[in-house]
């Protein structure tokens, strides 16, 4: 057996739709359209160049339907729960015909007694600090009365309400927030109240599809359609200020990874999105700064714009993915998303996984999406079991059970929302971030139409964007991602020790160990558990 294929591995989303018509004879047409010399230009191949346009800012349009049911309001309904007031001044809940008073110490327990029972109202046994009691206003009586007689009498010190109180869960204002059901699933409001995001001094390595961290037109030099410019714009509600470091693209060699597949944005933004700023969707870790390392091209297209623009380039190959987990290793990010797999062993991936471990970078690995195909061990997610630091991780319904498409194999660790979506617009079961607005980006027509489109003038581009659900397990790894960001944050700077934690502290769900492994991870569990609350 040869001891080195160059394996293809694949982006681990799973797109509801199946594969359009392309299928190998485009490939041969296109095989065909190189050797013909259609064009005379021969640049080099993979090959960009910035052109310093004019910048555009990038758009992030309206949702393309109209959402189900927003959450009920209570508050502004004014529904008030059996046995409470509201006060609207104080915006509070309050325990109705209660108050909470407080004796001087050398009130006897005489005077105390006459004092409760002239304003009105009984004491309620209870274990409260010293001084203080529950009391209930008699039947009959007014609570206003009760409370100005009992503040008049010279044995009290403070009357006060029985107010409500809440758990201090982070709830981001977010307007696309009402879809991140995946959120709510692993707790991470509770886990933002003891780590906000992490902290910028975590990098997390994007090994996947790129990322626009400029707002430019490139031309691209292809041999086979010649020069095209094509438009990109930073990613709105991701990309600000000193977000990116260390910016990588490993398909072209150059330092601008532009996303033509909308996928390294996506899971991007699961891990980073800007989140609390009223726009947009949220991401797990968003106080971190992101390192994007563009190893591979479209999505689900068996000939993406990459394949186009640059023939015959690399991307996606065990080597040149193993080349960018060291260089992240490399450059210090401490946490790496690899959403991709492939049925190829990479055992240069799996040293290449070792030594990002070695140097103190947890990696999570997508599953894979073959569950319902046969379910193949999937690479490099089958060598998570055998490296503490490294985590295989499966995908969840919003039913809490293992979506159809996730892997089911001894290797997987951990489960995550991957979503399970019946639609492109399901946005109430998939994973919902910013994506490209598909119809400007081309990407759904053919090979032959591609190319037909761009010789009529037409050009893809990639500055509109939108909330897009999407499934996948490439979905569910960025949560585990950004969940051990939070982790390192707080201190815990172990792969292993990040891994273990995850593992201890998942919720049970209705699934076996190899469908979920240890369960579904519980952000707030997790970071609880290691006593980090402050
Ligand atoms: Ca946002
Ligand atoms: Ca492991």
């Amino acid at each position: 057996m040869p001891a080195s294929h160059s394996a293809r591995l694949e982006l681990s989303t799973c797109r509801h739709m199946k594969r359009s018509c392309l299928s190998g004879v485009f490939v041969v047409v296109l095989a065909a359209l190189v050797s013909a010399g259609q064009q005379p230009a021969a640049p080099r191949p993979n090959q960009k160049q910035r052109t310093f346009d004019v910048p555009t800012p990038g758009v992030l349009g309206p949702l393309r339907t109209e959402p189900s049911a927003d959450r009920p309001d209570d508050r502004a309904a004014l529904l008030v729960p059996e046995g409470w007031e509201y006060d609207e001044t104080l915006r509070a809940y309050y325990r109705r015909g209660e108050l909470l008073v407080r004796f001087r110490q050398s009130a006897s327990s005489t005077v105390r007694a006459q004092a409760l029972q002239s304003s009105g109202v009984t004491r309620l046994a209870k274990a409260l600090p010293p001084n203080w009691e529950l009391v209930g206003i008699d039947r009959g009586k007014n609570v206003a009365d009760a409370a100005s007689a009992l503040s008049r009498s010279s044995a009290v010190l403070e009357v006060s309400r029985n107010f409500r109180f809440e758990t201090q869960q982070i709830r981001p204002n977010d307007e696309g927030y009402r879809f991140q059901w995946n959120f709510d699933t692993i707790s991470l409001p509770f886990a933002w109240e003891m780590s906000p995001g992490a902290s910028s001094d975590v990098i997390v390595a994007v090994v996947d599809s790129g990322l626009n961290s400029v707002s430019d037109t490139f031309v691209f030099s292809s041999p086979i359609v010649g020069e095209i410019p094509v438009r990109f714009a930073a990613v709105p509600d991701l990309v600000s200020d000193g977000k990116i470091v260390n910016a990588y693209d490993f398909v072209y060699d150059d330092e601008f990874p532009v996303d033509l597949a909308g996928h390294g944005t996506h899971v991007a933004g699961t891990i980073a999105q800007q989140t609390n700023n009223n726009i947009g969707v949220a991401g797990v870790a968003y106080n971190v700064r992101l390192m994007p390392l563009k190893v591979i091209s479209g999505g689900d297209e068996v000939v993406s714009w990459d394949d186009i623009f640059a023939p015959g380039n690399p991307g996606g190959s065990a080597a040149i993915v193993a080349q960018a987990v060291r260089f992240a290793a490399d450059n210090n990010a401490r946490v790496i998303n690899l959403s991709l797999g492939g049925t190829g062993a990479a055992p240069v991936l799996r040293d290449a996984i070792s030594y990002a471990v070695g140097k103190g970078a947890f990696v999570a690995i997508a599953a894979g999406n073959s569950g319902d195909e046969g379910n193949p061990t999937t690479y490099p997610a089958a060598y998570a079991g055998e490296i503490a630091g490294a985590m295989a991780v499966g995908a969840v319904n919003r039913d809490l059970r293992r979506a159809r498409y996730s892997g089911f194999r001894p290797y997987v660790e951990i489960c995550a929302p991957g979503g399970e979506v019946v639609s492109d617009v399901d946005f109430e079961r998939g994973v919902t971030q910013v994506g490209y607005e598909e119809i400007s980006t081309l990407s759904f027509l053919s090979l032959p139409a591609k190319l037909f489109a761009l010789r009529e003038g037409f050009r893809p581009r990639f500055d509109r964007f939108e909330l897009r659900p999407f499934q996948g397990t490439s979905m569910a790894t960025p949560h585990v991602a950004g969940v051990a960001a939070m982790m390192y944050s707080l201190g815990v700077r172990n792969p292993a020790a990040i891994e273990l934690a995850i593992k201890r502290f998942a919720s049970r769900i209705d699934a076996t160990p190899d469908e979920c492994g240890a369960g579904l991870v519980d952000a707030r569990r997790t970071l609880r558990g290691l006593g980090l609350i402050r």
